[in-house]
């Protein structure tokens, strides 16, 4: 029966073969007759890795005319690769994948007509005409040779992208230069000329009619000219892990924010995970893969996988500062192997420390050859990755399911009969349940015909949505007001919430509060939400003027003897712009101030001259880690306030801190609030 079957369903001659114990399928199942098993002629081994290696020493051609000034895109990074590949006796093991040019045809899938001939020309060029070419363009060098180096570095990744898509290779390592991901549809920049992995994603689409592409670009910068050329693509996906600091960082555009996701039928397909500041580590690498970039890669399934593998990011890098070492690098490749059965490029983009980039560069390529890679410690993220994931995710749970049920974020998602309450507003709900009972504090009365017109807009959103007030009830009869802004509970920073049985919430703001409500003081208690967006500039603007509106409506308007002001974390800032705009009542009223900033905040500073300097320096008292960069200037001057700086505070978050200074803190004001002399009502 079985026989009959398999011969009647398959054209392929079988043969019977002497097995022994050893179960043969075919098809899925044992096939048996007359105590032998039937398989296939050509019973096929066991498909063995290959892993291929694109390099053509005509890429280092491409250098600086200005020999005497040292340019970080140096010939001698894809050589030094090239040895360590060789030394480490992985290049032996590779096949040579040859590169070639990449024609005129191929790059006008991704660029335009006059970018090709415009490259094409530079080699006729004079020195003095090349070195005008460079100026005329954002961050780039030129040589007679830099086209030909330039069109091998794309056609080398078209050639490996290729051999991997056909299956001629498994996978595989493009040791190319110039790099590409900056490259524009109509211009270089950014050391770059044409954009080596967008035209060979194009290429793969056109000519192996290969369907979708996940490219991952862990490259220290963002690839803004990749993002473009597939910002209305469904079928390609560009997901970019970068260094971004509010858009300061190289190429300091806003397109790299985690709201840019894409076009029309391509919303979702652009994945943008910006670090607010340099030294990431391992640890939030990998927590961006598990978190962001493995889900959406599952779920989209693609054909093949090309990765920007820019080492820039590696540890020791001059330009990136972040940290990530070779072992992440190959869990990172070990990771992405496991999508598109394999088929997996990486193709070099920046990196620009020598040992750096060649011992990064060989841990991926060990790993594509087979072996495992090194052992990796405990992945505990910094703040910082989590609060950008969190944003990553909030941003493109609309577009993925697979982040579905951990962020559930907008309104068409909460179903009628269904039961779906965002985490934050859990711990918000609970905070004022708890704080009710406990220390009788209310939430803040603001309603809205006490409020200004402009404020209703702010309120709405702020106060039902991030912002959270709390007040003691009693507030117009106490004599001492703690005015107190600070983070919002970071609690699920730390527990990640994936288990809930072994999650905490702890509250460090709660002991601060618990002391002022047992010494009947009265608190305005105001949690900053964390930044939501890319125009965190805005929200802190808006913060700034609420605050100025508590003090106004609330602080003062309450009458109150005495007045603490407390800033700590994000709140700093705006409470400093209230304190400037306020500051005749304000010295008026308060018997100190106390700032505890973020590690990476810039001390906030009095804006006007005068008494109010004075008076700020005088009853201020700025608490600091020793490695805060205040420290590296001259001499910390008068408008910042007292600034002392704290042993034990480095890269500790504000609520950590706010657990460690409650004492210090708390005494401090305790014996300010004794010392102060209120003015003669
Ligand atoms: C290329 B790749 C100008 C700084 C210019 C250019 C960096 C290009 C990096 N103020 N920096 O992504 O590594
Ligand atoms: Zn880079």
């Amino acid at each position: 029966m079985e026989d009959m079957e398999i011969d009647g369903t398959e054209a392929q001659p079988y043969v019977l073969i002497e097995t022994g114990n050893l179960p043969i399928t075919v098809g899925n199942r044992p096939i048996y007759t007359n105590g032998r098993y039937i398989s296939k002629s050509t019973p096929t081994p066991l498909k063995s890795t290959k892993t291929g290696v694109v390099y053509d020493r005509r890429m280092r051609y491409h250098a600086n005319i200005h020999e005497d000034e040292h340019h970080p895109e140096d010939p001698s990074r894809i050589s030094s690769i090239q040895s360590m590949f060789k030394a480490a006796g992985c290049l032996e093991k590779m096949i040579p994948i040859n590169a070639r040019e990449v024609t005129k045809d191929e790059v006008r899938l991704v660029h335009t007509d006059e970018h090709w001939d415009f490259v094409a020309k530079t080699s006729a060029l004079s020195e003095a005409q090349l070195g005008k070419v460079a100026d005329d363009y954002n961050s780039i060098y030129v040589n007679k040779e830099t086209a030909l180096s330039a069109r091998l570095s794309c056609g080398g990744v078209i050639e490996l992208c290729k051999a991997v898509a056909r299956g001629d290779v498994t996978n595989g390592f493009a040791n190319v230069r110039p790099p590409g991901h900056h490259a524009e549809i109509n211009e270089p920049m950014g050391f770059c000329f044409f954009n080596n992995v967008a035209v060979a994603a194009q290429c793969l689409k056109r000519d192996l009619k290969i369907e979708k592409v996940f490219i991952l670009d862990w490259d220290i910068h963002h690839g803004n000219g990749t993002q473009k050329a597939f910002y209305n693509d469904p079928n390609v996906v560009y997901c970019s892990i970068h260094r971004y600091d509010n858009a300061n960082f190289y190429p300091g555009d806003p397109q790299a924010g985690h709201t840019h996701v894409g076009n029309g039928p391509a919303k979702g397909k652009t994945i943008n995970i910006p670090w607010p500041r340099p030294g990431m580590r391992d640890s939030d690498y990998i927590y961006a893969f598990n978190k962001v970039v493995m889900p959406i890669a599952y779920e989209f399934d693609p054909d093949i996988v090309i990765v920007s593998a820019g080492f820039d990011a590696a540890e020791g890098d001059p330009i990136g500062e972040n940290h990530v070492t070779p072992a992440a690098f190959g869990h990172m490749t070990h990771m992405l192997k496991s999508l598109a059965a394999g088929k997996l490029v990486l193709a070099l983009e920046g990196g620009y420390n020598l040992d750096s980039i060649s011992n990064s560069a060989l841990a991926c390529v060990k790993v594509l050859l087979g072996e495992h890679p090194a052992k990796l410690g405990p992945i505990k993220p910094s703040q910082e990755c989590v609060e950008t994931i969190y944003q990553v995710i909030r941003v493109q749970s609309r577009y993925w399911s697979c982040l579905k049920p951990i962020y559930i974020d907008s309104a068409e998602e909460k179903v009628p009969g269904k039961l779906v309450i965002d985490i934050m507003d859990m711990v918000k709900l609970f905070r004022t349940r708890y704080l009710f009972s406990k220390l009788k504090m209310v939430p803040a009365p603001l309603a809205p015909e006490r409020l200004a017109n402009r404020f209703t807009d702010l309120l709405s959103s702020l106060y039902n949505d991030a912002l959270f007030l709390l007040f003691s009830n009693d507030l117009h009869c106490k004599d001492v007001i703690i005015f107190f802004v600070h983070d919002i509970a970071d609690t699920c920073a730390t527990s990640n919430l994936t288990n809930l049985a072994t999650s905490y919430m702890s509250d460090s703001v709660y002991q601060y509060i618990e002391t002022i409500i047992n010494q009947s003081y009265g608190i305005v208690d105001v949690d900053v939400p964390p930044p939501t967006n890319d125009t965190q500039k805005t929200d802190l603007h808006d913060l700034k003027d609420l605050l100025i509106f508590l003090w106004d409506h609330f602080v003062e308007y309450a009458n109150p003897k005495k007045v603490v002001i407390i800033g700590a974390g994000r709140g700093c800032r705006s409470l400093m712009h209230c304190i400037n705009d306020r500051d005749t009542m304000i010295m008026r009223f308060t018997a100190c101030v106390i700032m505890v900033p973020g590690n990476n905040d810039p001390v906030p500073t009095i804006a006007k001259k005068g008494d109010i300097v004075n008076w700020y320096y005088e009853n201020s008292l700025v608490l600091l880690p020793e490695n805060h960069s205040v420290w590296t200037k001259k001499g910390v001057k008068k408008d910042s306030g007292k600034c002392i700086s704290v042993k034990g505070l480095n890269n500790m978050s504000i609520h950590d801190k706010l657990h460690i200074l409650r004492q210090d803190i708390i005494d401090y004001f305790l014996q300010r609030l004794t010392d102060f002399i209120p003015p003669r009502q």
